[in-house]
């Protein structure tokens, strides 16, 4: 089968990594939409016209299937996409529901991009499975943008990243949701403030999962989790074909623009 995947930029390779993991036999288009990156702080009505072109292009480039490897395109589009299009279209939400599952007594907190942690969706999860108001939500608008610039670990990172947890106890928190693609690469400094024994939970395996329920594929459980470090360290594998908004890449870095 052939698995479009696509994404506002580099958050997305996270899900293709976890899909090449996981599916390793399939064949993948990769779409990083460098030229309106970040959605988190498009209106929904911009959002839903990138990815509906996407995913025209993705049909027209012959994928059976398309992954929406973004929390905030889902929040805001996903439903009409499965309306207008004939083919199976994959989400993503925020892992809610097994992170309140495993907290125990602690609480939850859950990041993701202002117009993810603004939708409906969002709190109509919360309200189902969070019966004891565990989860307490954060923006964090900037770390799109500083994935984007291949910034992961630095100084400004660490210090924006801690000045927005300010407020909170730290060490109320047993589990952090990642909902947004790109904060699978801001690990290393989650933990230098959470501590070493939070469990971070993001949707890459759950969606993964899904599109191989729904592809009647079977997969290797026992395969051990991705540590995300560099996007990058997946670029050019050969059952991929890459794009940055519209355009094949080929030799240049996927994301230089
Ligand atoms: N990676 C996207 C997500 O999971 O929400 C964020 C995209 C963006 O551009 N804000």
């Amino acid at each position: 089968m052939k698995i479009g995947i696509m994404d506002s930029g580099i958050g997305g390779l996270s899900v293709l990594h976890e899909a090449l993991h996981l599916l390793p036999d399939e064949e993948y288009l990769f779409y990083a939409d460098v030229d309106h990156v970040p959605y988190g702080l498009k209106t929904p009505g911009q959002i839903l016209g990138y990815v509906t072109e996407i995913t025209e292009f993705l049909i027209r480039n012959k994928c059976d299937v398309v992954v929406v490897a973004c929390n905030t395109a889902t929040a805001v589009a996903i439903d009409n996409l499965r309306e207008r299009f004939n083919l199976p279209i994959i989400g993503m939400e925020p892992a809610v529901k097994p992170a309140v599952l495993q907290s125990n007594d602690k609480r939850v907190m859950v990041m993701a991009t202002p117009v993810t942690i603004r939708e409906n969706k969002l709190r109509m999860l919360i309200a189902k499975v969070d019966e004891e108001h565990k989860c307490d939500l954060l923006p964090m608008p900037r770390l799109v943008n500083f994935a984007e610039m291949e910034m992961f670990e630095s100084k400004e990172v660490y210090d924006y990243i801690s000045s927005e947890l300010e407020p909170y106890d730290l060490s109320n928190y047993s589990e952090l949701v990642l909902g947004c693609t790109h904060f699978n690469y801001f690990k290393p400094c989650f933990r230098k403030l959470f501590g070493k024994d939070i469990e971070f939970i993001d949707g890459n395996g759950g969606t993964v999962r899904h599109l191989a329920d729904m592809m009647k594929a079977t997969i290797d459980t026992t395969k051990k989790e991705i540590i995300y470090n560099n996007p990058f360290d997946l670029l050019y594998d050969t059952k991929v074909l890459y794009y940055a908004s519209g355009r094949a890449i080929k030799d240049e870095k996927m994301l230089t623009h």
